[in-house]
């Protein structure tokens, strides 16, 4: 498991990543991994992927099973067959950088046009920060969004993230990802690379990260982190992003996607411990199918169950995939899910709130899976999208909703 304890001199912030170091570890050239029949969940759907349209051999194999358990659920959304003119949600990934050259993430990365066609060390679009092309370095202030230091050429956190964000479909490598089509990464570095690092968060590097995310068009905001104390400025930086009403002259509102900890932890910690209504929860389902048993208490709302254990996604170690398991997990395919729904033809012209309102709250919450049918009957609402906090009383496993059940705190519209 990876701790990230961050003492910063004036304030107590710890941020904690969440995963677990169950790590698999990958041999055998590259990609071999991720291509091989990976016996680890009990989840996976027991028939290759018959779709002659993909060639991701992970996928097929099975080993990207999370895919159908999280989209098959959604046989209500329109599939989208790829379309050069078609729009993408930008997801900003907070984490310690990310492998941008990766197989599976170097097309699938957000843009900043104006610098990739400008000047180097000139801020071509005037944002204050100088050649930002596929996001920032907050830690060490530069655009390497790399993972640095002990991370360099080794698994990263944040790579495996933004696989399960986006990892590219159909590119002859690998794996899938809910958000292949519809989603774009863009990477900022807020941390250091694993526990023990120099480099450690603070609430005000956060901030500028946050307001850098909205202002250049992110969407969806995906922490697969925590930390347990904040600052008056941090908190009024989620309220206006996640709470308040949109601006008249700029939506700078997103979707945050928060990783509620299944580690024992007494509190959720930060940001999964607002209440706020553009929040979105992601609470780990385990192997065994029901909320993982450590999982922590979270305010109600919009708290969706999403896989947690034996998940397949890029490192940037010779082998180039790995197995990890944690709420990491669950945050970053729930946000590669909203991303690449949401970027579909129905819904990309809704706003954050129409699309929570409309697709999160009232329908995906409330959907049945389609992968595995012959288990839905235990649910009211379908695992693993499921409102947790209704899983959680039907199923009476781990205690995760602070407030009752069935009082979802969301948008109205
Ligand atoms: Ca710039
Ligand atoms: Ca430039
Ligand atoms: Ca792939």
């Amino acid at each position: 498991m990876n701790f990230w304890f961050v003492r910063p001199a004036l304030v107590a912030c710890t941020l904690l990543v969440t995963s677990a170091s169950h790590a698999q570890k990958a041999s055998g050239e590259y990609g071999e991994f991720a291509c091989r029949a990976l016996a680890c969940s009990t989840l996976v759907p027991d028939r290759h992927v018959d779709d002659a349209t993909t060639n991701d051999c992970g996928y097929h194999n099975g080993n990207a099973w999370w895919i159908d358990y999280v989209a098959g659920s959604l046989a209500w959304a329109d599939v989208r067959s790829p379309d050069a003119s078609h729009a993408h949600i930008t997801v900003a990934l907070f984490d310690d950088g990310a492998q941008t050259s990766h197989v599976e993430l170097r097309n699938q990365l957000w843009t900043n046009e104006r610098e990739a066609n400008g000047k180097p060390g000139v801020d071509d679009d005037g944002n204050g920060y100088v050649d930002d092309i596929h996001g920032w370095d907050f830690v060490d202030n530069d655009a390497d969004v790399s993972p640095q230091g002990e991370c360099v050429g080794r698994s990263s956190h944040g790579t495996f993230m933004a696989s399960l964000i986006a990892a590219e479909r159909n590119n002859g490598a690998g794996i899938a990802s809910a958000g292949s089509d519809g989603a774009k990464i863009m990477v900022l570095r807020i941390v250091g690379c694993g526990g023990g690092s120099k480099d450690q968060a603070d609430p005000e590097r956060i901030a500028r990260a946050l307001e850098y995310a909205t202002r250049m068009g992110a969407k969806v905001l995906s922490f697969s982190a925590h930390w347990l104390q904040t600052t008056p400025g941090l908190d009024a930086a989620f309220k206006r992003i996640a709470d308040d009403p949109p601006a008249a002259d700029a939506d700078t509102t997103a979707i945050v996607v928060a990783s509620v900890p299944n580690k024992g932890e007494p509190l959720a910690g930060f940001p999964a411990a607002y209440p706020f209504r553009r929040i979105v929860r992601a609470v780990p389902i385990g192997n065994d199918n029901i909320i993982s048993p450590g999982t922590s208490p979270a305010p109600s709302g919009l708290n969706l169950g999403a896989p947690s254990a034996c998940v397949l996604g890029a490192t940037a170690g010779p082998a180039g995939y790995r197995i990890e398991h944690g709420s990491s997990n669950s945050t970053a395919i729930l946000s590669g899910l909203l991303a690449g729904v949401w970027s579909s033809s129905p819904y990309a012209r809704f706003s954050a709130d129409e699309f929570l309102a409309k697709v999160v709250r009232d329908r995906m919450s409330l959907t049945k899976r389609r992968s595995q049918p012959d288990l839905k009957g235990d649910y009211p609402s379908g695992v693993p999208l499921a409102d947790a906090c209704m899983l959680a009383t039907k199923r009476r496993s781990a205690n995760v909703c602070l407030d009752e059940p069935g009082q979802q705190r969301g948008p109205s519209q």
